[in-house]
């Protein structure tokens, strides 16, 4: 009896359904995220002060990096235009808050997707695009060869990061006594490891890296084999436009989906006459989903011809043949064996 009335009362649902789908299809074209990037005419993208192979500038003020890139297929999506994008290199601590003041429009800055981020802090993560964790620079001379010897030391950490949080976890955990040695920059804490005011150095092991090419003497430091945390990184928008978050979460994953399909910069062009229906998908020959994002049929296109599929950025940026010279591991796609799993475009 009660089923019954429940669906009585739903019958008047069903027949507006129609006047749903065109408010729906309304929602989708009104994000106010897009029309203020489409009006000042770029992305403006929150990225970090500076680490390498992520968001870092060249002398010549050059941003290169994995979360550079992706603001770079936002705006190829977007603009069909890689270069639209307004970087604003952002500390930690005052990374959530651009986004909420609406200084940028995205954050992708090596920030780790947490449940408090979101719950507590407003924030959506679109998706991942490094898993990372946490781990230990110290000195060669140092002679260890696990982080469960580092009890006694001074650590440097960057404050307003989970990196933090971690480090606390983890010598509470094993009963280790440490000192910190706080830094509002990464600068700041690379400064203070050089100059021995601490003795170890912590942050997400990709970023250790390239500190450690930073220092005089790179040979002389190890990361020490443990990883006390997960950290999957990837961009953040506010909670407020749904579209907006649906455009950076697919940016992401069209960039995944385009790697499995074998589609990069150099086959985009073979791919726009695959009878392949997967890859006209992708290529936006068949149905209309960039549309249905607020964006164009070609938005796959755009983003593979100017900044490439995932692999091409990987592989530019972090990979063996680069400066940092990180092996693809758990980022390797899951046909692969890794962990990088994008939903299919359909
Ligand atoms: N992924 C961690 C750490 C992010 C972080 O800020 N890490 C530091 C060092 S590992 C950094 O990127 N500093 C660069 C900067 O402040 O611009 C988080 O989201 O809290």
């Amino acid at each position: 009896m009660r089923r019954f009335a429940a669906c009585v009362a739903l019958r008047p649902l069903a027949c507006v359904s129609a006047l749903g789908c065109m408010l729906f299809a309304g929602a989708a074209a009104s994000s106010q995220t897009l029309k203020a990037v489409k009006d000042r005419g770029a992305v403006a993208c929150g990225v970090s002060q500076g680490v390498i192979g992520f968001s870092a500038q060249s002398e010549d003020k050059i941003w290169s990096g994995i979360d550079v890139d992706f603001c770079r297929a936002l705006a190829a999506a977007i603009f069909d235009d890689a270069s639209k994008v307004t970087f604003v290199p952002l500390s930690a601590d005052e990374r959530f808050q651009a986004l909420q003041a609406k200084t940028i429009d995205v954050l992708s800055r090596n920030s780790t997707w947490t449940m408090g981020r979101e719950t507590e802090q407003g924030l959506l993560f679109a998706g991942v695009n490094f898993y990372d964790g946490q781990g230990f620079l110290v000195g060669h001379a140092r002679n260890l060869t696990s982080a469960l010897e580092l009890t006694g030391s001074k650590v440097c950490v960057q404050s307003g990061t989970t990196t933090e949080l971690n480090l606390r976890d983890y010598f509470a955990a094993n009963g280790m006594r440490y000192e910190t040695v706080p830094a509002g920059t990464l600068r700041e804490a690379l400064a203070a490891y050089v100059e021995g005011r601490c003795d170890v150095l912590t942050g997400d092991a990709s970023a250790l890296h390239g500190e450690r090419l930073k220092t005089p003497q790179p040979a002389e430091h190890d990361i020490l084999p443990e990883i006390i945390s997960k950290e999957p990184l990837g961009p953040a928008v506010r909670q407020d436009d749904v579209q907006w978050f649906n455009i950076v979460k697919w940016v992401n994953f069209a960039m995944l989906d385009a790697e499995e399909l074998g589609v990069s910069s150099e086959t985009i062009d073979v791919a726009l006459v695959s009878t392949n229906p997967e890859l006209k998908r992708l290529v936006g020959s068949e149905g209309n989903f960039g549309e249905q994002l607020g964006l164009t049929g070609d938005w796959v296109v755009r983003i593979i011809r100017r900044v490439g599929n995932y692999a091409e950025v990987y592989d530019r940026n972090i990979g063996v043949k680069s400066k940092l010279g990180i092996p693809r591991g758990i980022n390797q796609l899951w046909i692969s064996g890794g962990i990088l799993y994008a939903p299919p475009i359909r």
